[in-house]
């Protein structure tokens, strides 16, 4: 970026409110503002992005393409703004010509091109990439549809569609020289070539193209601007009335259809599979797409392709692009006449798996003849690799049947994604030491026992640009007065806080910047919800998508109890407590829409209730999302982390609270138990089963709810108030299924599979141990900024670099700055 000349800047806005709106700046909306701001700031980019990609293009480093099916990025205008080290001075420009960067910054659509921590994840990724100078490229899906936006409805959800698009999205650029054919369907025919080898034809396909749209991804005052390409589908010909023949027309129809529908909508299920052929063809659409960009890139400075491995590597986010091993191969020996042995000698060096989740659910698996109409070629590619592998396991294990059976990737009519993953990557890692463990030990043990090489973890790690710099701009200042600047890239830093977390005058401070925060996301609420909160609660929140190992069901059941105990000691000594819920439920899942339900209704019921002073509110924050996350994160005082251990595999929403200074309780799973390490526990509320004790249950069979129902009257009563009316205007049916999900015990499905009422008792202690230690300002106080002092661990710079160092072997590239 070139030094900001505000006289410019100022004068680019109103020549961008005239040509782009034929208004004067006082005329225009603020949507029309963020608009012209939005162009000025990516004008400002424009230079150093164009640089970074010139320097790509001559030295031609070895570059990471990041293949996600999500990439959850929140809104760009202020991150943008923050990464140039410009944020105060636009501010400043703004506020010269009446405008509030604050409320231009709320105009922008928050793009939500994923669902939850695997999106946010890649998010952060690419900007500790581009902060730390790394070659790299994002590859997506331009979704013309992100995540639902969410509302409530009667304390239900209702899903909105999210038309993110709807009036242009100033960031992206279209590219439409970068354009690839991606095939579908149809037939392979065979064919002897003149050496003896074969020719695979495909034939009878469906084709759209795939057409690059860019987003700029601004790294830390460094003048490096990655991308992240984001793939959008085309019809390959335009469909027209007049000029095709029968056969033609047909065919202009349908690949019109798909075009269209491909990239249509996000699939907004987290960790569970519906296995929809639509997502297949998503997959198959972008990773095609990507790696034919990445070779294209390639050729353009190499006849052979053996060095491929030297300058490209492909990193799977999940098992989602994972059709990316069978696709390289493909380009790779059909294209580009490689034999199958060179093909996998190129292919197995470039590409590596990352397992974000040991849920079963999670596990994607194809029905092999849904995956070979749909990819034909690909598939056979699948077959023969298969074929290969099991010799190999048949080889190492003689006769074992096991093995296979585990293994294989081909089994039970199905394709099985993850074990693609692992057989043809040089590289499977999990995403916290206890979850990498868990692979190693539990589910993925064959595997381990056969690769041990392949096998690392890397912990995950949040951006402090985007969650303290922008969303916690008070403690942003603290930090620098405390640590010097140098935090924004490297969050070691706030280690100097150490020192001074002893001191009254900085813990005075520091308690009332959260103060601050606390009446920001108050105000919020209220306008939001209608619901007034204290802001001298303790604000305690639990936001994160919902689902049944996250357990927000033992959370509410929580508040359901201590609510019992307010009723019947109208006088105890309670402190009081705000409960903060946002979770987006997918759309088919029973019992988390149920959950939604239940707190809204706990939500009514408490919050109406004058006899208990108000000591006890009850806040459901509708649609969570990056955007209001920041500033949900700044104002927490707890962070609830209570999935049942063993389930999480990281958690990356644990880190960003613990930037912002709240405290932990939670259990020993995904980070959290490394945050545990880094923090101390005088710093951090553990309790709960331990990973091996609920994989212990598992194994045998032995946990019995129904014991503790029987046994534990505040149990007894929580369970029973489910279905008693009292918090369903006397409708006993309403939170039935959910009453039933702790006590039915079915072989696929056994009662309290997530061990709420296992961990109940010692939640409840806990969460007293949290009221009490409240009360203490100065031990909170210190506790806090402890937290805030301890997190340097969880920058995503941490993670990146570990990735560079054992798996991409990556080179910062350097971008001259242009003045
Ligand atoms: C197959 C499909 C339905 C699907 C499965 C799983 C779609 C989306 C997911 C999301 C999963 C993989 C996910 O988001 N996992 C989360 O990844 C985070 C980043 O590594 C972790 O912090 C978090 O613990 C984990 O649940």
């Amino acid at each position: 970026m070139k030094a900001f000349n505000k006289k410019i800047f100022i004068k680019q806005i109103s020549d961008n409110v005239k040509n782009m709106y034929r208004k004067n700046l006082e005329e225009a909306s603020q949507e029309e503002l963020f608009q012209a701001v939005a162009d000025a700031v990516k004008n400002m980019i424009m230079d150093d992005w164009i640089a970074t990609q010139q320097v790509m293009e001559k030295d031609e480093p070895k570059t990471v393409y990041y293949l996600s099916m999500e990439f959850l990025l929140g809104r760009a205008l202020g991150n943008n703004l923050i990464n140039m080290t410009a944020y105060a001075q636009v501010k400043e420009a703004l506020e010269e010509i009446g405008l509030d960067l604050n409320t231009i910054e709320q105009q922008e659509p928050d793009p939500a091109l994923g669902n939850g921590g695997l999106g946010r994840l890649a998010a952060c990724f690419l900007d500790s990439l581009a902060s730390l100078g790394y070659p790299a490229y994002g590859c997506g899906i331009r979704y013309r549809y992100g995540m639902f936006k969410q509302q409530i409805v009667e304390g239900f959800q209702v899903e909105v569609p999210d038309n993110w698009l709807k009036n242009g999205y100033p960031f992206e650029m279209k590219r439409p020289e970068y354009c690839y054919e991606v095939r579908f369907g149809g037939h392979v025919r065979m064919e002897m070539r003149e050496d003896g080898n074969m020719d695979f034809i495909h034939e009878d396909y469906q084709a759209v193209n795939a057409v690059a749209y860019d987003l700029p991804i601004v790294g830390y005052n460094n003048h490096v601007v990655d991308t992240l390409i984001i793939w959008d589908a085309q019809p390959e010909v335009e469909f027209s009335l007049t000029s095709f023949n029968e056969g033609q027309y047909h065919k202009a129809v349908e690949e019109s259809n798909l075009a269209r529908t491909l990239v249509e909508v996000l699939y907004p299920n987290d960790e569970h599979i519906q296995g929809k052929e639509l997502r297949l063809k998503q997959q198959y659409f972008f990773v095609s797409a990507s790696i034919q960009r990445a070779i294209a890139k390639y050729k353009k400075h190499h006849r052979s392709l053996k060095q491929l491995p030297k300058k490209v590597v492909f990193q799977m986010n999940d098992t989602h692009p994972t059709v990316a091993v069978a696709e390289l191969m493909r380009i790779l020996i059909d294209v580009e006449g490689l034999s199958w042995d060179e093909a996998w000698k190129i292919t197995t060096q470039c590409v590596a798996y990352t397992n974000h989740t040991i849920m079963a659910e999670a596990l994607e698996k194809w029905p092999i003849d849904i995956f070979e109409r749909i990819l034909p070629r690909v598939y056979q590619i699948v077959d023969e690799i298969n074929r290969r592998f099991v010799l190999d396991i048949m080889d190492r294990y003689p006769g074992n049947e096991d093995k296979i059976r585990s293994m294989a990737i081909l089994y039970d009519g199905q394709v099985r994604m993850a074990n693609l993953a692992i057989a043809a990557g040089f590289s499977v890692n999990g995403v916290a030491r206890l979850h990498t463990e868990i692979l190693k030990n539990e589910s993925l043990k064959d595997f381990y026992e056969m690769f041990p090489e392949k096998f690392n973890n890397k912990t995950n790690g949040i951006t402090q640009r985007r969650f303290l710099a922008h969303g916690n701009p008070l403690l942003a200042d603290f930090v620098t007065k405390y640590c010097g600047k140098g935090w924004e890239t490297d969050l070691q830093k706030t280690r100097k806080l150490i020192a001074k977390a002893d001191d009254p005058k900085v813990q005075k401070e520091f308690m009332e910047i959260k103060r601050e925060n606390k009446k920001r996301l108050a105000k919020y609420i209220l306008e939001k919800t209608g619901i007034e909160v204290n802001v001298d609660s303790i604000f305690d929140v639990h936001v994160k998508r919902l689902h049944e190992y996250k357990r927000q069901l033992m959370n509410i059941l929580h508040v359901m109890y201590l609510y019992n105990r307010l009723k019947d000691n109208p006088d105890m000594d309670f402190v009081p407590r705000t409960f903060i819920f946002g979770a987006k439920a997918a759309a088919g899942y029973r019992n988390a829409k149920n959950t939604i339900k239940l707190i809204n209704n706990v939500a009514d019921v408490i919050n109406h209730d004058v006899s208990i002073g108000g000591k006890i509110k009850v806040v459901f924050i509708e649609d969570y999302k990056v955007s209001n996350a920041e500033w949900i994160y700044a104002a927490a005082d707890v962070s609830e982390q209570i999935s049942t251990a063993s389930k999480e595999a990281s958690g990356t929403g644990n880190m960003k609270f613990m930037l912002n200074g709240a405290l932990t309780i939670g259990t020993m799973d995904g980070a959290n138990v490394e945050m545990f390490e880094e923090v101390g526990e005088e710093n951090m509320f553990i309790f709960g089963l331990s990973a091996q004790e609920v994989i212990g249950f598992e194994r045998n069979h032995n946990y019995r709810p129904g014991d503790i129902y029987n046994n534990d009257p505040d149990v007894n009563r929580v369970l029973n108030q489910l279905i008693d009316g009292t918090y369903s205007h006397g409708d006993y049916e309403l939170f039935r299924s959910l009453y039933n999900y702790f006590l039915n015990d079915r072989p696929d499905n056994p009662a309290d599979r997530y061990f709420i009422l296992a961990d109940f008792r010692s939640y409840i202690q806990t969460q007293e141990k949290v009221a009490a230690y409240y009360r203490n300002r100065s031990a909170w106080a210190k506790s806090a900024i402890m937290n805030v002092a301890c997190v340097g661990k969880f920058s995503s710079d941490r993670t990146i670099q570990e990735y560079v160092d054992d798996i991409w072997h990556l080179e910062k590239i350097k971008v001259r700055t242009s003045l």
